[in-house]
């Protein structure tokens, strides 16, 4: 449906005010994105949401082929969502891990030869490990592939380490930069704001440090990711202020590649007696964030925790990009109740899976250069 017809079903005057912004491309406000999640009917937001995906990537849908490592599942933080959380698990527990460096130089050569682009790093919050150990990791890593483009640690993870070794922030991603880091993923978000941070993961870095480290990130040159963790305890007003600083901090640096919203499961954590939203929520949480981040580029869904047909419904609600093949031997979201729980696709599945909802299979490396275009690629 176009914006025009669109327009001739809606009678509600501040919908067609957002309306016309959309169509003549203009920023929406704060009190636009709250009216949207209060008032403004699904199908309406898909319609407005696809309509900027449409004319920023018409149906190109990228995805990368990487795979993940998580080198410990123990975590000096508390945060009442996670598996992980030091409440829950202690590194004497039967199911905590610790990889050893062999042991993460072992998962690297297990890809020797394949065509993946990207390792994807980050785990629970480790107490021993720090920035020289890290350095070391990825310099490492490097030596055995140079080719692969190492996208690891969240701020969080970043922030613990840059305090132990008593270093700013930018001195911090500098060395890890130096040592062949790439860019940095978007999670440790949660929610900026400082009385639901509060609740649901005090102890950590606050949203200003979350801040203040992609900042930096972005000023020593490594792009980043943003998350957001939605529907828990959270308000649509903290959704709203939690992508706010993220737009104004884009429109400083422009420096992040994606925003992922990241659904919250119930399962495993301190929080499990708070039920999981609706997909109707879903689509309305992806779709404003596609109208409402006008200068990020692209909306992307972390397929192996939403789920796959959730995943291509998304396609139509702002979702350009669908992550990675993945190849995941990560535990927090399968432990939280993920959709996938042994999440890993063929790029044939992958292609299959965009090609079935006529959108257009693009692989990209990990700063959206196109590498491949599968769109004539014949399934057998
Ligand atoms: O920050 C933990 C989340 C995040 C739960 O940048 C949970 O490409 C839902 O950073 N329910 C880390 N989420 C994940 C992350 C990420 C994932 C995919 C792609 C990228 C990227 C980054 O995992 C944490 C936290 O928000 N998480 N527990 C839970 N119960
Ligand atoms: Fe630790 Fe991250 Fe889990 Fe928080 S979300 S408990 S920092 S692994």
């Amino acid at each position: 449906m176009s914006l025009e017809f669109l327009k001739e079903s809606v009678t509600d005057n501040t919908l067609l005010s957002i309306i016309d912004k959309v169509s003549n491309q203009q920023r929406i406000t704060t009190e636009d994105g709250i009216y949207l999640f209060n008032n403004a009917d699904v199908s309406y937001l898909g319609v407005l949401a696809n309509s900027i995906r449409e004319r920023k990537h018409g149906n190109k849908t990228y995805f990368n082929k990487n795979f993940h490592i998580e080198p410990t599942n123990i975590c000096v933080f508390d945060c009442k969502f996670c598996a992980y959380s030091k409440f829950l698990r202690n590194k004497d527990d039967y199911d905590a891990w610790e990889l050893s460096e062999e042991d993460i130089f072992e998962a690297i050569k297990a890809y020797e030869g394949k065509d993946i682009t990207e390792v994807h790093i980050v785990g629970g919050v480790h107490p021993k490990m720090g920035l020289e150990y890290f350095r070391n990791l990825i310099s490492k890593i490097k030596e055995i592939r140079p080719d692969l483009h190492v996208k690891a640690f969240t701020a969080v993870e970043l922030d613990y380490m840059a305090r132990k070794a008593k270093v700013s922030y930018k001195e911090c991603l500098q060395v890890l930069k130096d040592a062949g880091q790439g860019s940095l993923p978007g999670g440790g978000a949660e929610i900026f704001d400082r009385s639901i941070r509060d609740k649901i993961c005090k102890d950590k870095c606050s949203g200003e440090d979350w801040l203040e480290m992609h900042e930096a990130a972005h000023s020593v040159g490594m792009p980043s990711n943003a998350t957001i963790l939605y529907g828990h305890i959270e308000e649509v007003v903290h959704v709203i202020d939690h992508m706010s600083r993220l737009r104004e901090l884009q429109d400083r640096t422009g420096g992040f590649n994606a925003f992922i919203p990241l659904k919250y499961r119930n399962g495993n954590n301190q929080m499990s007696d708070i039920g999981e939203v609706s997909i109707i929520d879903d689509l309305k949480m992806y779709a404003i964030a596609r109208i409402f981040l006008d200068n990020f580029n692209h909306i992307k869904a972390y397929w192996p925790m939403i789920g796959r047909k959730t995943t291509q419904l998304l396609l139509s609600f702002g979702v350009n990009d669908i992550d990675g093949t993945v190849d995941d031997s990560t535990k927090i979201y399968t432990m939280a109740g993920a959709e996938e729980q042994k999440p890993a696709m063929t790029t044939e599945q992958m292609i299959a899976l965009i090609q079935d909802v006529d959108r257009q299979p693009i692989e990209r490396d990990s700063v959206y250069n196109e590498l491949h275009d599968y769109s004539k690629v014949e399934l057998v």
